[in-house]
């Protein structure tokens, strides 16, 4: 199937779609320059992996080493922009009744490209929290509040019981927010087509949801560059940068049925 093909047959699976759900990882925010997940990081951090780090033991054990690569991140988060992809997931709520966006991504770019109806799954890198419940529930914290270094994890303000502030994203080991993860069954159940967008399809139970979706009648269209452990579940696969699959994908889609 050449790329026209496969495009066009994406385009008919969509034809009549009403809800449209796109489940995204890392590979959708690598155009706008955020390395994706399993990216060795340059420099300081090439020599981790970001699964020991990106944990609540990791934490507990250094929290001034997981504080600086979350402030490394978060810097490098703070220039970016969507990329062309972002914009064009955002602008099938003009084309679909209903589009939900169910991402892994922590970086907030769906929001900022317009997208109205994001599901965080895994938290987002831009705000943070106790690491303690010291407020009985989930205490957030603004950065511009404190007095903090990249370097260490400032204590909570909030806190008697001597909480430091941590990114409120999910790590590994850390059950995802309840609201968000009943939402994403939901609506992964309920859509006429899901996009799977730059995701290799390895972290749960975010990588459940394509099967879930196609096991309930869903088409499945897939959008990355290389083969995925979610590959087998799609009905069609559009091989290459979602930052130029996506745009042309929604001019077809236009020219067809608009
Ligand atoms: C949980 C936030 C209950 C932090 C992240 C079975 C069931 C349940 C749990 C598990 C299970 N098996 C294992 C587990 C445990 C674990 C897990 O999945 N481990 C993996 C490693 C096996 N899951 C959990 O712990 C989850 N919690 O299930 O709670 C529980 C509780 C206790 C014990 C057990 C269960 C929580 C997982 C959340 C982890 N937090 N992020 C942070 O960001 O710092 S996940 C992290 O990885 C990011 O969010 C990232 O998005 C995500 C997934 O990676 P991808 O997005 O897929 O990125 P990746 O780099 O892998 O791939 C990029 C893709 O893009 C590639 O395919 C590439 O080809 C493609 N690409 C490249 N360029 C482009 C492109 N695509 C398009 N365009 C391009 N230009």
């Amino acid at each position: 199937m050449t790329d026209n093909d496969a495009v066009r047959e994406a385009v008919r699976l969509l034809r009549g779609a009403r809800r449209v759900v796109i489940s995204s990882g890392a590979g959708i925010s690598k155009e706008s320059g955020v390395p994706t997940f399993r990216d060795a990081h340059d420099g300081l951090w090439a020599r981790f992996q970001a699964e020991e780090l990106a944990t609540p033991w990791a934490f507990e054990r250094d929290p001034d080493l997981v504080w600086s690569w979350y402030m490394y991140r978060y810097e490098l988060i703070k220039q970016v922009k969507p990329n062309p992809g972002h914009y064009a997931v955002a602008e099938m709520e003009d084309l679909f009744d209903e589009v939900v966006v169910l991402t892994q991504n922590v970086d907030g770019l769906h929001w900022v490209a317009g997208s109205t109806d994001v599901v965080e799954l895994h938290g987002n890198i831009q705000r943070f929290k106790c690491s303690k419940p010291c407020r009985g529930k989930t205490a957030y914290v603004y950065l511009d509040t404190l007095d903090y270094t990249t370097e260490t994890a400032p204590p909570c303000p909030h806190c008697p019981e001597g909480g430091v502030v941590r990114p409120d994203v999910v790590w590994f080991g850390e059950s995802l927010p309840t609201w968000a993860i009943e939402r994403a069954y939901t609506t992964a159940a309920r859509c006429d087509v899901m996009l799977v967008v730059g995701t290799s399809g390895t972290v749960q139970p975010a990588a459940s949801l394509p099967s879930m979706a196609r096991e309930q009648g869903a088409r499945i269209i897939e959008v990355n560059p290389q083969e995925t452990l979610i590959s087998r579940f799609a009905h069609v696969a559009l091989r290459g940068p979602s930052g130029e699959i996506l745009p042309a994908l929604v001019t077809a889609y236009r020219e067809e049925n608009v």
